[in-house]
């Protein structure tokens, strides 16, 4: 008879534990916690870059970048004027809560009003990782086909959230952003949608405002 250890739901349990401890030290300070999760070039930095170029300083902002190598994202995040930690997992696929922990070690949240991590391109496993984020969003780009939230419906089902990218695009791709929306909806009816496109803006205001309200919500749940 085989004995099964069961490593990997000890893992995912210390996770669990160590991302409630998180939750608490942000609830704290009252900083909104966004978990961003989408795949490889699907646009989630240049979100980033072009939502705090649009807040323009409306909100204090920190950034965890997580990438299996280099500080590419941090580089650009820093270069648009916001505080930014890069997280190198050597190749590993998805953050998990003790990284954010070591993570911030490097980053004052006292004062914060938002501080999103944006996880390692994948649209898998990252989704089962919490880490101690208030809201998931899932990025998913036109680009990448509006079958993907069928094809990968775990980060739809769990998240709050879903960002469209690269609408600006529509016209010269066989992809449809009515399709994936209504395909993001039929996995997840609860999930608020937003279209954009980072580079003519297009939506950005609509996304912005989301944020900005569950920042202010927060904000009221603390003091
Ligand atoms: N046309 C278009 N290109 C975009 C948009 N967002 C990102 N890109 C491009 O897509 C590529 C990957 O973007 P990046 O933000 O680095 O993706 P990440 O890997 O998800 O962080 C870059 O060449 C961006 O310029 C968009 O809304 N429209
Ligand atoms: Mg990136
Ligand atoms: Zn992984």
């Amino acid at each position: 008879m085989t004995t099964r250890i069961p490593i990997l739901a000890e893992i995912t349990e210390a996770n669990s534990i160590l991302a409630e401890n998180l939750r608490a030290a942000f609830a704290a300070e009252g900083v909104l916690v966004l978990n961003l999760m989408a795949s490889p070039g699907a646009g989630k930095t240049t979100l980033l870059e072009r939502s705090i170029a649009e807040l323009n300083g409306a909100l204090k902002i920190a950034v965890i970048e997580g990438d299996p190598h280099t500080s590419i994202d941090a580089e650009r995040i820093d270069a648009a004027g916001v505080k930014a930690v890069e997280i190198n997992t050597g190749g590993g696929c998805h953050l998990e809560a003790r990284m954010i922990r070591a993570a911030l070690g490097e980053l004052d949240i006292a004062g914060l009003d938002l501080l999103v991590i944006e996880n390692v391109g994948n649209l898998i496993c990252p989704t089962g990782w919490d880490l101690g984020e208030d809201l998931k969003v899932i990025l998913v780009s036109l680009t990448e086909g509006d079958d993907k939230p069928l094809k990968y419906p775990m980060g739809f089902l769990t998240a709050d959230a879903a960002v469209i990218s690269k609408v600006d695009l529509e016209p010269y791709v066989p992809a449809d952003r009515s399709t994936m929306r209504e395909n993001a909806l039929t996995i997840n009816p609860d999930l608020a949608v937003f279209e954009v496109s980072s580079i003519t803006g297009e939506g950005m205001d609509r996304f912005l405002q989301w944020i900005k309200q569950r920042v202010a919500d927060k904000r009221s749940r603390t003091s």
